[in-house]
């Protein structure tokens, strides 16, 4: 998903493009401005930390664009193309590390297990709303 901050700053097209050129295919996707009740569904697992109120806040404060994305291992290499929760950490090279300085203001999120993944897709989409379809040129990436 690309946060609000993203899409405010008009990183919408760059951070596709990363997706794209990895050769990760996109199934769904959506701009959608979160409302209090999803966002804290979606952020769930952090309803304890001190920065949870300034996180829901920060989220439903403008749209967000939230996608489906598949292909081999697509969660690892997106936790990768991504880089680390803090931008100050994160390596050049990947969107935070490009893009971001502050943890609160960290430009995309992305699912971090094949379990928050399914948990998080259901929240964003329905089934109808999710596509198949070939890439071309996926015989090119894939080695089977
Ligand atoms: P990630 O988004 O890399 O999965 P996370 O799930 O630990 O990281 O945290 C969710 C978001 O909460 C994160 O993208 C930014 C915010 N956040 C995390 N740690 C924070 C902190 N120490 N202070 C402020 N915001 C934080
Ligand atoms: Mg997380």
């Amino acid at each position: 998903m690309i946060k609000p901050d993203g899409v405010s700053r008009g990183l919408i097209g760059k951070v596709i493009s990363r997706i794209e050129d990895k050769g990760l295919k996109i199934v769904g996707m959506k701009m959608i401005k979160l409302d209090e009740n999803l966002a804290k569904k979606h952020y769930a697992e952090h309803k304890d930390k001190p920065f949870f109120e300034s996180l829901i806040s920060f989220i439903t404060s403008a749209p967000s664009v939230a996608m489906a994305i598949e292909g081999k291992d697509a969660v690892r290499i997106l936790r990768s193309i991504i880089g680390n929760t803090d931008p100050k950490e994160s390596p050049i090279g990947t969107i935070r590390g490009d893009f971001g300085i502050d943890v609160g203001k960290n430009i995309v999120h992305a699912s971090d297990s094949i379990e928050s993944a399914k948990r998080e897709l259901e929240l964003f989409f329905s089934e109808e709303e999710l596509v198949k379809y070939k890439r071309a040129g996926e015989e090119w990436i894939y080695e089977s």
